[in-house]
């Protein structure tokens, strides 16, 4: 299939059709009876956006256990960049399941593992020696690039940036700003981690260059942590739970080039940006900074739990024998599920069907903030764009336009996620395989709850 054309693969149109579909009220009535099996057994501290659950999903449509047909525009956070049960990844899945389904890469390895690692080291930033661990999950993945960057410069302390968002455990809660509903109750926190601020450029009291952002976060790590004690520096190119922020031009490759001048590390945090979700594989590569380490995730492996972290070789190798891992750390289903993801990648050239969503959205989301005052900016890169709410006339962020938006559109069939440190922030994370016509429909979706009750 031709990524982001209108017509999805025989196979995928078989299984689910590629159109919105809605034939109950949202949620159904079975979707309203698992509800209440769940409310007896799921911990309440887990949530849902969608209040339906699924039977199915495929390309950029999920269909619920009711028969209503969602238009995707999460990709379940940006993982199933590939489109959903993507053929060739669930061949992969059945194929190596099959074979076998668990050694434990520490105990008995297999190819599949190596073969990933090569994938990485070919696919990410930089053309040095590179080596790799995989792990399960994003938090996990940034949890081993710390310790690798601890144990290879002998240094404690870690530095993040203001709306950064790492990961659920201790380590990387201590990294995520937001404290609601991430760290609330949680603590206490692991220790040696200092935040500076972001290039936040909608928010800057007065309008700075991403230069003088990066200057700003730098002069307090060298005044309150020192340059000298500092393992690493761990950033997202674009800032996503923090509400999809682009950081002003230049910002990164300063704080890149200050890295390299006083041997902290930087670590790239590409588990939401990466795999062709911002119109290139990676993220870092739009400004032209090769991290010394980076995390990835999510989009890897097409829906299969799989993490990594990829980085210069020498660093990666200072740490001890036995000294990485993890049972499930590299899974073979995983492995051989991100093989045909990262074939995918490549071959349909997912990066240039991100681009092509951004040329699609990006003047509709733009025509619709011209008759939307409530919309503050348009922003983002290939298929992770946002649109930040505001009080009319303001800057002050509204979380519950954001709410509403969302929710109206679930009403009428179409997935959208919110996010930001303010929660006024929608989020576009669909599928790269989305038909234009889903995307299309989609839009017109937003832009009915958006200028209906506003009009
Ligand atoms: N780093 C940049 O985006 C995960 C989290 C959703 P895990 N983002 C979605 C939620 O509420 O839990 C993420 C990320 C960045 C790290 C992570 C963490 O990845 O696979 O969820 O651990």
């Amino acid at each position: 299939m031709a990524p982001g054309s209108a017509d999805p693969s025989p196979v995928t149109a078989e299984r689910v059709e590629q159109r919105r579909r809605l034939v109950t009220a949202v949620p159904g009535p079975r979707s309203v009876a698992l509800a209440e099996r769940r409310r007896a057994v799921v911990a309440a501290g887990v949530a849902s956006t969608l209040p339906v659950y699924v039977e199915r999903a495929g390309g950029g449509v999920i269909v619920d256990v009711d028969g209503n047909s969602f238009i995707d525009l999460a990709a379940g956070i940006a993982v199933t960049s590939v489109g959903n049960a993507a053929p060739a990844v669930t061949r992969a899945v059945a194929a190596q399941a099959a074979d076998f389904t668990h050694t434990c890469f520490m105990v008995a390895p297999y190819e599949e593992y190596v073969a990933v690692c090569e994938a990485l080291a070919r696919l990410t930033p930089g053309d040095h020696d590179k080596r790799s661990v995989l792990v399960n999950s994003g938090a996990e993945a940034v949890e081993n690039a710390v310790k690798v960057a601890r144990r290879a410069t002998g240094r404690d302390a870690v530095v993040v940036l203001d709306h950064a968002y790492h990961g659920r455990t201790n380590l990387t809660m201590a990294m995520t700003a937001k404290a609601m509903p991430y760290k609330t109750g949680f603590g206490p926190f692991a220790g040696e981690v200092y935040r500076v601020p972001a290039s936040y450029p909608l928010r800057e009291p007065v309008p700075i260059t991403g230069e003088q952002a990066a200057a700003r976060a730098i002069a307090l790590i060298e005044k309150q942590v020192g340059a000298d004690q500092v393992a690493c520096l761990v950033i997202e190119p674009i800032l996503g739970e923090g509400g999809f922020i682009v950081p002003a031009p230049g910002f990164l490759r300063a704080l890149a080039d200050w890295c390299a001048s006083t041997g902290v590390l930087l670590v790239a945090d590409e588990i939401q940006t990466g795999f062709a979700r911002t119109g290139s594989m990676f993220a870092c590569e739009h400004d032209g900074v090769v991290p010394d380490l980076i995390a990835t995730a999510k989009g890897i492996a097409g829906g299969l739990p799989l993490a990594a972290v990829t980085g210069r070789a020498e660093l990666m190798d200072a740490v001890h024998l036995g000294g990485l891992g993890g049972t499930f750390g590299g899974n073979p289903v995983a492995c051989a599920a991100a093989l045909a993801a990262i074939d995918m990648y490549e071959q349909d050239d997912l990066p240039a069907a991100a681009r092509r969503i951004e040329a699609l959205m990006v003047p509709r989301l733009t025509a619709l903030a011209e008759r939307c005052p409530q919309i503050a900016e348009v922003r983002g890169r290939g298929a992770m764009l946002a649109i930040e709410l505001v009080r009319p006339g303001t800057l002050e962020p509204d979380a519950t336009e954001a709410a509403r938006v969302a929710r109206g559109c679930a009403q009428q069939g179409v997935l959208v996620l919110t996010c930001g440190t303010y929660g006024n922030v929608l989020r576009f994370l669909p599928p790269l395989v989305i038909g234009t016509e889903l995307l299309e429909d989609a839009l017109d979706v937003l832009a009915a709850v958006m200028i209906g009750p506003a009009a």
